[in-house]
């Protein structure tokens, strides 16, 4: 299957088929991102904030997410500005900053991810000219609409700072981490990523974006969860990792097996 890699962006903001599912990959291994790219999945997250990617093979696994046909999306270390930039220059289509709590960090991100007017990008996009097959002049005049700056929302601050978030120049959408803003809601009491606070939570953030007109994504722990989101209106969602998807379909496996080695 191929999609237009390069009108991720576009296609994110118009929630086309009513919103895209992306995987989410912690295991550092461009060969498995590769597999995983072949499933219907419209995107993949390498997760270098709780995942093991360092930079290398952050490059190599965007290269493999794109040798699938689909677009790479990569979230950064908490406050790692300088690697969301390098994860641009490695071909990235958009980046989730973890921990955007308020709209100083969130300039701090934009300055890190777009070009002038809008941030301070650095020049050198050695990879991303490659894989976005454009001349260094068409990518320079696109590149800040091609590629997509996602903060993270997922404390009880960035939540009543939603509205400063959103209205940064260059913050193309937020991304609700359920786990730890449930940690924060309950002040460290409860991680309960699919409570009612959380889901009043998400609706509080889907309509400050509507009215911002910027793109909102959030983290769900399975498939069921990720059609929820979808289904309430969301533009790109997480359906669990990829170990919890490795492991249930080794459980079905093995459940199958026994079902009718003991029928
Ligand atoms: C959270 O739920 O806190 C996340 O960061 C998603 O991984
Ligand atoms: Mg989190």
């Amino acid at each position: 299957m191929t999609t237009d890699m390069n009108g991720f962006a576009g296609r994110l903001k118009r929630r086309e088929n009513g919103g895209m599912i992306s995987g989410w990959v912690g295991i550092p291994d461009p060969m498995l991102v590769n597999h995983l790219a072949q499933e219907g999945f419209d995107t993949i997250v390498l997760d270098m904030q709780h995942g093991m990617w360092d930079m290398t093979s952050a490059a190599s696994g965007i290269a493999h997410v794109r040798l699938a046909g689909k677009p790479a999306i990569a979230r950064i270390p908490v406050g790692d500005f300088a690697a969301a930039s390098r994860l641009l220059d490695a071909g990235a289509s958009a980046i989730i900053a973890p921990m955007i709590n308020s709209a100083d960090d969130a300039r701090a991100l934009v300055k890190a991810t777009k070009y002038p007017p809008l941030g301070e990008r650095s020049w050198g996009p050695s990879l991303a000219l490659n894989h976005f097959g454009l001349p260094a002049e068409d990518y320079l005049q696109t590149a800040n609409s091609l590629t997509v700056t996602i903060a993270m929302v997922e404390t009880r601050t960035a939540l009543d700072a939603i509205d400063e978030i959103l209205a940064v120049d260059g913050i193309d959408g937020i991304f609700v981490g359920p786990s730890d803003l449930s940690i924060a809601l309950s002040n460290g009491a409860r991680l309960a990523p699919d409570s009612a606070a959380i889901d009043q939570a998400l609706a509080t953030a889907l309509a400050r974006c509507r009215a911002h007109g910027k793109v909102i994504c959030a983290f769900g722990g399975d498939g069921a969860r990720a059609g929820e989101y979808l289904k309430l209106g969301l533009d790109l969602v997480i359906a669990g990792t990829e170990t919890a998807q490795l492991r249930a379909g080794a459980r079905t496996a093995i459940q199958a097996a026994r079902k009718i080695a003991d029928s």
